[in-house]
């Protein structure tokens, strides 16, 4: 056993061993790390296998999120962000309202646009389509992250089309990939309390993995710290694992901490800095088959955010611009960081702060025209060109 790694709890012991060994982690593995309260041991191996993949860097991108509607039919008790139309507070931007929003991030030299929103019941899936051909015409160097796979379900419905279909006419649009939202846990026990009307957990892999069968990347999520148990969390992570075996087709995963305040659940507490950081780094143990694992600071706080960048995350997400989804649900996070403020976070951590793209290629803004093409993909690119050495 490595002499760094000092393990309390001897149910970690064989973890730790094929960890060590490179060998892959079973669903008892994962439970006994949740189980676990040896979070000095959990964050080593975590960190080990981090280091392995990326060396001391620590990826983050400039990116601007756009949330076109706040008006949803879905009603899910985890989400403090829906409205019924013309609920206090509901609000549907037009396209050039969007388009304006948009040009606000890339004043801010944005190379993303994340874009998801409610499932409206009145706007057809031709006013998106619209929405992502202004984008890419107005802003063909930005790379267009929109629609959860719950969306992508949502509008298949609408437009009575095929999910593979509605996804070709996304990405015919300027699609280029898709955030990881809407998994919230996959079992429909969870589902059932926490967001009874949405896309199934089955349905969302299967919208996913349609997604990455057309070309189109995405990144994946699991919404913790509510009423799942353990064995629900290493169920919905073993089964991204799975499809990840399958299609490679996710680029990064991302555990997004429960805010309860202004929800249907809000008599919940909310997680602890404790369980934010253990999933952090029980997701990079367990998902052996993605790149990359992300600490999104707005939901865990850019303090649990940067210590996650020590227990398994290489990526912090961006400077965000204009969060409402959490900010909704009581986050208290500033709703946008400044380039200078997270890469003083990374460099405090020891980390080297990495300007990416969303495919994690670097950015070179000495060398970057004011107007790039377009940097869409059709066939996966592997990411391990990049030098670690730093
Ligand atoms: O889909 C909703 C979750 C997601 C709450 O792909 C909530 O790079 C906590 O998916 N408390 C949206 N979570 C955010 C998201 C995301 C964020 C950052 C990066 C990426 C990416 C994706 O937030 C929703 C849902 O799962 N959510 N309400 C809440 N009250």
């Amino acid at each position: 056993m490595n002499t760094d790694l000092h393990i309390t709890d001897a149910r970690i012991e064989p973890v730790a061993a094929k960890v060590l060994a490179d060998e892959r982690l079973s669903a008892d593995d994962g439970l006994a790390l949740y189980e676990s309260n040896d979070l000095l041991a959990i964050g080593w191996l975590a960190n080990h296998v981090r280091e392995k993949r990326h060396g001391n860097l620590c990826y983050y991108n400039i990116n601007r999120h756009i949330n076109p509607t706040n008006v949803c039919g879905a009603h899910c008790r985890l989400c403090a962000f829906g409205r019924d139309n013309n609920a206090a507070g509901a609000y549907s931007y037009s396209l050039e309202e969007i388009w304006e929003r948009a040009g606000q991030g890339v004043a801010e030299g944005a190379t993303e646009f994340h874009i998801v929103g409610g499932l409206h019941p009145d706007l057809p899936f031709s006013f998106y389509l619209d929405m992502i051909r202004g984008l890419k015409q107005r802003f063909p160097q930005v790379h267009l992250k929109a629609f959860t796979m719950v969306e992508v379900g949502f509008y298949a419905r609408i437009s009575k089309l095929s999910v593979r279909d509605t996804l070709l006419a996304m990405k015919d649009a300027g699609v280029d990939s898709l955030p990881g939202g809407g998994a919230e846990i996959f079992n429909p026990r969870v589902r059932k309390i926490i967001c009874d009307h949405k896309t199934s957990g089955r349905m969302w892999l299967d919208i996913a993995r349609a997604a990455h069968e057309i070309g189109l990347r995405s990144n994946a999520t699991m919404l913790y710290g509510h009423i799942e148990t353990p064995e629900e969390r290493v169920e919905h992570l073993l089964l991204l694992r799975d499809l990840q075996d399958r299609t490679k087709g996710f680029q990064t995963f991302i555990p997004l901490a429960f805010h309860p305040d202004n929800t249907a659940l809000a008599h919940l507490p909310k997680p602890t800095g404790f369980d934010d950081v253990k999933t952090i780094a029980v997701s990079r143990l367990l998902l052996d088959n993605f790149d990359h694992i992300k600490a999104y600071w707005i939901m865990l706080t850019p303090k649990i955010a940067q210590i996650a960048l020590r227990f398994g995350a290489d990526d912090i997400d961006g400077t965000v611009l204009e969060e409402k989804i959490y900010h909704d649900a009581g986050a208290t996070t500033p709703q946008h960081m400044t380039r200078a403020e997270l890469e003083r976070l990374i460099r405090a951590a020891g980390r080297v702060p990495f300007e990416r793209d969303t495919f994690y290629n670097p950015v070179d803004r000495s060398k970057m025209p004011p107007a790039r093409t377009a940097n869409r993909t059709a066939d996966f690119i592997p990411q391990t060109s990049l030098s670690l050495n730093v």
